[in-house]
């Protein structure tokens, strides 16, 4: 069926959140596994995810390559199921905390230890530092291609996703990653901080950080 979404992953990697969602969801999908890692056993797959990662699932005329939105995706595709939470339901808030903090804080340092405790063990914390500058850079391909031809990430409009997005970028800037940006990512952080919101946000904490101070 050239309909099914089609979900290409490696076998027990983080692409297992999607497969096992899809599972429970009863989602049909078309399930390709790829030897690991892609971007060097595959590379042809570099055509259809330039990030090189697994998870991506491709269902119409959409990619996505996030594990955990990919699940939440499948549990609420033909609408709210009970894999996933409503809102309005208890524990809402809850259910969105958990589905971000496991990728965003959880799994992040696993993949650190896993990197340079296993991987690459010859490495030294010097070399890790630049293979991670390097990491965060051939990182920012995605939102790259996504905003050459739009202002903001989605639906032509400035949303929360923006200021997850964008967040990254500021912090780039901070911690001395910043020539690892390219010029029309700095383009869109200028369009995002030139928000008279994120000028007070930062001003309220400035001004909070100052009064611990005194
Ligand atoms: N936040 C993404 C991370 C995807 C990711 O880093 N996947 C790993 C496998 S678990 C990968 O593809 N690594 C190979 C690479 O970066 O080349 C997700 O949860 O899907």
């Amino acid at each position: 069926m050239a309909d099914r979404p089609v979900l290409y992953s490696c076998a027990g990697s983080r692409g297992l959140r999607a497969t096992w969602a899809a599972q429970e969801a009863g989602v049909d999908i078309d399930l390709r596994i790829l030897p690991f890692p892609p971007r060097h056993m595959a590379p042809e797959y570099l055509e259809i995810n330039p990030l090189g990662t697994v998870p991506m699932l491709v269902d119409g005329d959409c990619q996505m390559t996030e594990s955990c939105a990919i699940a939440h995706y499948f549990a609420t595709r033909s609408g709210y199921t009970d894999l996933a939470i409503a809102p309005g339901e208890a524990d809402y808030a809850h259910y969105c905390d958990y589905t971000y903090h496991a990728d965003a804080t959880i799994t992040f340092p696993q993949t650190v230890y896993m990197r340079f405790a296993i991987f690459e063990k010859h490495k030294g914390w010097a070399e890790a530092g630049e293979a991670y500058a390097k990491w965060f850079e051939k990182r920012l391909v995605k939102i790259e291609q996504r905003l050459a031809t739009r202002e903001y990430l989605c639906a032509d409009r400035f949303t929360a996703a923006d200021i997850c997005i964008g967040y990254a970028l500021i912090l780039a800037k901070s911690v001395g990653l910043d020539d690892r940006v390219p010029g029309s990512l700095k383009t869109y952080r200028d369009r995002l901080t030139a928000r008279e919101a994120y000028k007070q946000a930062v001003a309220r904490e400035e001004a909070g950080r100052k009064a611990l101070e005194e």
